[in-house]
């Protein structure tokens, strides 16, 4: 009989998990229940002991019609939060927002990630801002405006239009100052794209992102692409098993980082698969 290869134990980096709080009355994944302060405090506190390794706050949703937010009011949704957290813990903050000011405010109180889904193109002043700021970014791809993105998004070769964005992104970034290093990419999912047509093959071409040699940060959790793939009927917090399915397939691909709603769960699934990585062989 001829003997089988051993498997030789390889390292495997860990892939961070992002914990998201909406601080917003109508994010699609989690809308109003942490509109109260005090909630988003608890639920800071929750996502942190759940392993969190960095938490990413939002004042203003993303999804196709939701409310227009003026940076006043956004401002005062997130900095008493970031405050309040930087109060009783040193995990990294990352602020999501487009906005400068909301950036710069978020920064002062402690935050030290912008995650920016416009890849610092919404104001004239975002790259300026961002390369003072000294702070890390995350530079994410999305075709269109949030407001009519998914009207009718058109790609030849979606992973290669992509690439081809976050990589002049992230050129137009360093030329205004922001150190290389400080660079995150994100592919966008579900950010103008098509629910099926585009995701799942940005899904699967996630090496080529990889690939670019930034650190990638992958957002698919609670996303509808997951409730299309089931019975098409599934809300938002019935998506669970999708987002791990979808936070695995990054892990599997290299991804630094998965931004997901469920955090105690996906490290939980991020935790066997990279012990099942590390016994080696696998794939
Ligand atoms: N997705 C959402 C918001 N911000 N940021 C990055 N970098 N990547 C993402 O995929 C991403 C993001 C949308 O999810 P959620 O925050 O749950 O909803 P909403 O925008 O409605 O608040």
């Amino acid at each position: 009989m001829t003997a089988l290869p051993a498997s030789q134990p390889v390292q495997v980096a860990p892939v961070k998990v992002w914990g998201v709080i909406n601080v917003t009355p109508d994010s699609f994944s989690d809308g109003g229940r942490l509109a109260d302060p005090e909630a988003a405090l608890v639920q800071a506190r929750r996502l942190i002991a759940d392993g969190a390794d960095i938490l990413d706050i939002g004042g203003e949703s993303t999804r196709p019609r939701a409310q227009a937010v003026a940076a006043a009011q956004e401002i005062d949704r997130v900095v008493p939060l970031i405050r309040a957290i930087r109060a009783e813990s040193a995990i990294p903050i990352s602020i999501d927002t487009m906005k400068p000011e909301v950036a710069r405010a978020a920064v002062a109180a402690g935050a030290t990630i912008w995650n920016d889904v416009t890849a610092l193109r919404h104001a004239p002043d975002s790259l300026a801002t961002a390369a003072k700021l000294g702070c890390e970014v995350v530079l994410m791809h999305m075709q269109g405006e949030p407001g009519t993105m998914q009207a009718e998004p058109r790609y030849g070769d979606v992973v290669a239009e992509v690439a081809e964005f976050l990589v002049a992104r992230a050129q137009a970034a360093m030329a205004a100052g922001v150190a290389r290093e400080r660079i995150w990419l994100d592919p966008g999912i579900g950010f103008g794209k098509h629910m099926l047509d585009h995701n799942l093959p940005l899904l699967a071409g996630l090496e080529r992102i990889v690939a670019l040699g930034f650190p990638v940060l992958l957002g698919a959790s609670r996303k509808s692409f997951i409730s299309a793939l089931d019975d098409g009927g599934r809300s938002a917090d019935q998506r669970l098993g999708g987002s791990i399915a979808a936070a695995l397939v990054g892990a599997a691909a290299g991804v630094a980082a998965v931004r997901v709603h469920d955090v105690r769960e996906t490290v939980q699934a991020l935790r066997v698969w990279r012990a099942i990585a590390q016994a080696g062989n696998l794939g």
